[in-house]
């Protein structure tokens, strides 16, 4: 059984609904440059418009009420607070009102906000300043100043993250440049990691010890992480491969975080493109967790590699397989490439990161999937969505068998999404929605199936 105040809920992220990037004096953010680069989203669109959410904060908060919504997980576009982003720029006042004031109507609907500082929208004008992320000295100060101005400004928040899935901002962001802002490096994506642990540390400490004041208020870091699955599960070299594959996607950023350092896997591989934590910046990030925020939709099967890592390599020099040596499938097809259900490894993800951090509590921040060919039926259909549902169903089952006979400590599970939007470089063509949203014709939003077999 889960737990009586297990909090059921929906999650987005600011650039990919909110839309109304000039409105109340925003400042532009990393992404809506990279959008604008041609080739770099698939359909060539952006989150100029996405689900117009900052207009419709209200429509919002009666679909999560209808679908019987406790928490709602959302994120604050950065510039709207700090236009400019930095710790001497102005704040903006309109920007901060927007979100107090939708903070009062979801505790009034009897909703509890779960806020993300940042879901990978940087300003722009701190990436032209100093290198943004890249920068170990300026990118924790700034983030910890914008993190204390949210804290201030809304004092009834009691459950707060500090980044998304800083993997993300990482790798597809400096290294494979398929996310903003678009750089490809092998040194730089390591930097970033570490400037995120740091800046999330800092953040951390500053909550602690001048806001935090009930026992029930908490901070902690989302990471995404796929669960891995030997290709030969006989043999040492696949089983080990796939233990150094997830250690390169969450242990990269949870071992320093629960343990005090980088896996040694990566720093064996790595060398000195780690970077190494200073003593100041160990004691920010150690112990920096009230929960572990996880998003986790898929697994795949890993197969090590007997020639040596290439430079460019983050994976931790294995190749990622949806098929194993006896033939077996992973799951089945979904619109994003690298998405297959298979609900086994939610289960023995959530047991895998139980053991090695030792148990701790753990909400379920993201978890959902796309449908192929969604986005080419008509309404009628994308509304039976069947699929999701089995998704959500298997999932959720799997985690409650986490629960119950593993001794894993969930305590909320929010799906990824409340509704369709701006799937960053896939563009609006892929649909993680419960809620259909009709861009076509002004943004409607329709539940779905799942929306209705979820809570
Ligand atoms: C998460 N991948 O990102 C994000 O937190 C959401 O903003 C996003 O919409 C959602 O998952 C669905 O994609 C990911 O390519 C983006 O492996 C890409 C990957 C994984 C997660």
């Amino acid at each position: 059984m889960l737990p009586k105040d297990f909090q059921w809920g929906f999650a987005t992220a600011a650039y990919q609904i909110e839309g109304a990037i000039d409105k109340d004096g925003r400042g532009p953010s990393i992404w809506d440059t990279f959008c604008a680069i041609p080739g770099k989203i698939a359909d060539g669109s952006s989150g100029v418009t996405a689900c117009d959410s900052y207009n419709r904060t209200a429509e919002d908060i009666a679909l999560l009420k209808s679908l019987g919504a406790k928490s709602y997980r959302f994120s604050i576009s950065w510039s709207r607070i700090i236009p400019k982003g930095g710790r001497n720029d102005p704040v903006n006042k309109a920007g901060v009102n927007h979100y107090a004031q939708f903070v009062d109507d979801l505790l009034e609907a009897g909703i509890t906000p779960f806020i993300t500082l940042f879901h990978w929208d940087l300003p722009e004008e701190l990436h032209q300043r100093y290198g943004g992320l890249l920068n170990r000295e300026e990118f924790p100060l700034d983030f910890e100043n914008y993190a204390r101005i949210m804290f201030q400004s809304l004092p009834k928040v009691k459950n707060w993250i500090t980044f998304n899935e800083p993997l993300c901002s990482a790798i597809p962001g400096y290294g494979s440049g398929t996310f903003a802002p678009g750089r490809q490096s092998t040194s730089e994506p390591w930097t970033v990691g570490h400037n995120l642990l740091v800046a999330h540390g800092r953040a951390v400490k500053a909550y602690r010890e001048e806001f935090k004041t009930t026992s029930d208020s908490q901070i902690g870091i989302v990471l995404n992480g796929d669960f891995t699955y030997p290709w030969d599960s006989s043999d040492p070299a696949d089983r080990e491969a796939a233990e150094r594959r997830l250690e390169f996607f969450t242990a990269w950023f949870a071992d320093p975080i629960y343990l005090g350092d980088y896996p040694a896997s990566m720093r064996r591989q790595l060398g000195d493109r780690l970077p190494t934590f200073t003593a100041e910046e160990k004691a920010f990030v150690l112990g920096s967790n009230d929960f572990y925020g996880m998003n986790h939709y898929t697994s795949n099967y890993i197969r090590h590699r007997t020639s040596p890592a290439t430079a460019d390599d983050t994976v931790g020099n294995v190749d990622c397989l949806f098929y194993n040596k006896q033939g077996q499938c992973i799951g089945p097809e979904t619109q994003s490439p690298w998405l297959r259900p298979c609900a086994t490894g939610f289960r023995d993800f959530l047991v895998w990161i139980s053991k090695r951090y030792n148990y701790p509590r753990i909400y379920v921040t993201e978890n959902g999937t796309s449908i192929k060919g969604e986005n080419d039926l008509p309404k009628e259909k994308i509304l039976e969505d069947d699929f999701r549902v089995k998704y959500y169903n298997d999932y959720i089952r799997a985690m409650v068998t986490a629960v119950t006979l593993d001794g894993v400590n969930v305590k909320g599970y929010f799906a990824w999404s409340l509704m369709d939007n701006f799937e960053w470089a896939d563009g609006y063509v892929t649909r993680f929605g419960v809620t259909f949203v009709d861009y076509e014709n002004g943004q409607q939003r329709f539940p779905k199936k799942s929306a209705k077999s979820l809570i």
